[in-house]
């Protein structure tokens, strides 16, 4: 190896180890099951699939879920820039669906930072939020309405 080729390689390595760290996501999962009724009568179950389950023939069951933070930043890098929830709709397209709002607080004020919504009909379907922002001391969570004989399976987060 000549020694203006050794030097190449020597940079190289260099370069390689001084890279600014990437901000690859990294992705949080939950099971349904950690989702919880924001009524103490709410008829509700879960079950060993770690979901929680809507058994009522007729009320919808409203369920709060909650989303850990793990960048707590200003700026760009507190933006949760995708977040799912797998669900099931027992009536299929009909109403009433499922439907769910990923919020993102501030600590103290009673504004919403952001907030994002979707809902569907699909039997055994994916929900979608899109980016959100984040206040650097605020708090993120997940409100769901679940019709009868639905559930909640699991729901993931990508916080930058
Ligand atoms: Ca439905
Ligand atoms: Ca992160």
């Amino acid at each position: 190896m000549s020694t203006k080729t050794l030097i190449a390689v020597l940079g190289l390595a260099s370069a390689v180890a001084i890279a600014p760290p990437s901000y690859a996501a990294d992705r949080k999962i939950m099971p349904g099951s950690a989702c919880q009724p924001i009524s103490e009568t709410a008829e509700f179950s879960k079950d060993l699939f770690g979901r929680i389950l809507n058994p009522s023939a007729s009320a919808r069951l409203f369920v709060d879920c909650p989303v850990v933070r793990d960048n707590t930043a200003s700026g760009a890098g507190n933006a949760v820039i995708s977040s799912f929830m797998k669900v099931f709709d027992a009536n299929g397209a009909s109403a009433p669906n499922i439907i769910c709002t990923f919020f993102s607080e501030f600590d103290t004020s009673l504004a919403v930072v952001d907030s994002a919504t979707d809902s569907t009909g699909g039997n055994a379907a994916t929900l979608s939020f899109a980016n959100i922002t984040g206040d650097p001391n605020g708090y993120y969570h997940i409100f769901c309405g679940i019709p009868p004989g639905g559930n909640i399976k699991e729901y993931q987060w990508d916080e930058l």
